[in-house]
């Protein structure tokens, strides 16, 4: 496949997709996010990926958001274009049936920080800042921020965050609970495809399960969602891989799993 926006790896089961215009600090275009969903369509069908990690290219930036130099002259059709081409990214990434990594190497900024949110987990460089900026240039987040956000860390915290568009470090991102885990920047790129290894090596059908239960559930009331829960436990019991599991357990071994 070939891409003029991405940088598109795979090796050892984990696909990287690095977004790359650095000299636009991997800001958002129509061509970048289409170049993702493509990449994205390929891993879904390859049984041999079993995690994804999403990144910026340079030192500088995860992505500084939506690419601010196409709002020139914008008007309502233009704005519901760039709101639909977010939604169907972050849709895509919040629904990938496999995991999501978004590895924060610098600035994550309005739609950059929106599309990390859709991201399962979110692993950040000590030189990584963040924010819901857009305030700044009289505009409101408008790929799901005011609502991802607010359900990763409160009202009262994401009204500050998106009332003020102030931007914050990594260490007070951990803090509130945005990203899971800080690393040094020079160790960073290891530290995350060490992460990420890790989750190749979980039951591929436990995961995607367990994803779709967290994000579905999240909107249910409890009751429904512990049904839910059950649905959920039964396909995975009737897995291939339980079955290893329990006999890698038993034989005091490490198990290997084949996601079926
Ligand atoms: N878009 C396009 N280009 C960008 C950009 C962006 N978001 N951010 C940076 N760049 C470009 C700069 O213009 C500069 O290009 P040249 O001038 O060299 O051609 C290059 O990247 C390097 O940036 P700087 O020279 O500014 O670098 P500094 O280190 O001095 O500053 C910075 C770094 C991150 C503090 C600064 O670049 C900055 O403040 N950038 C803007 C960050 C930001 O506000 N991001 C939020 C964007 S708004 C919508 C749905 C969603 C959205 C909008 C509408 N609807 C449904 C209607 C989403 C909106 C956003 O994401």
């Amino acid at each position: 496949m070939e891409f003029k926006y991405i940088i598109y790896e795979k090796s050892e089961a984990i696909a990287t997709i690095t977004l790359n215009r650095p000299e636009a600090l991997n800001a958002f275009s129509k061509e970048v996010i289409n170049e993702v969903l493509q990449a994205l369509e390929d891993i879904r069908t390859n049984e041999g990926i079993r995690v994804v990690i999403l990144t910026g290219a340079g030192e500088k930036a995860f992505s500084a958001g939506a690419d601010i130099k196409t709002m020139k002259g914008f008007n309502a059709l233009k704005g519901r274009e760039l709101s639909l081409m977010g939604e169907r990214l972050c849709n895509a990434l919040e629904n990938f049936e496999k995991p999501v990594i978004a590895a924060i190497n610098g600035y994550a900024l309005g739609g950059g920080l929106e599309v990390a949110m859709a991201c399962d987990l979110r692993l950040a460089s000590e030189r990584a800042r963040m924010g819901q900026t857009e305030i700044n240039i009289g505009l409101i987040p408008g790929w799901g921020g005011t609502q991802r956000l607010t359900r990763l860390i409160g009202r009262t915290k994401a009204k500050e965050l998106i009332f003020t568009g102030k931007m914050i470090d990594a260490k007070t991102a951990e803090k509130l609970g945005i990203v899971n885990m800080v690393f040094p920047a020079e160790e960073f790129r290891e530290k995350v495809r060490q992460f990420a290894k890790e989750l190749t090596l979980k039951a591929p059908v436990a995961l995607k399960v367990a994803k779709a239960l967290i994000n579905k559930g999240a909107d249910m009331s409890l009751d429904s969602a512990i049904a839910l829960e059950r649905e959920g436990i039964g396909v995975v019991a009737s897995t291939e891989d339980l079955q290893e599991g329990v006999s890698a357990f038993t034989e005091k071994r490490k198990p290997i799993f084949k996601g079926r």
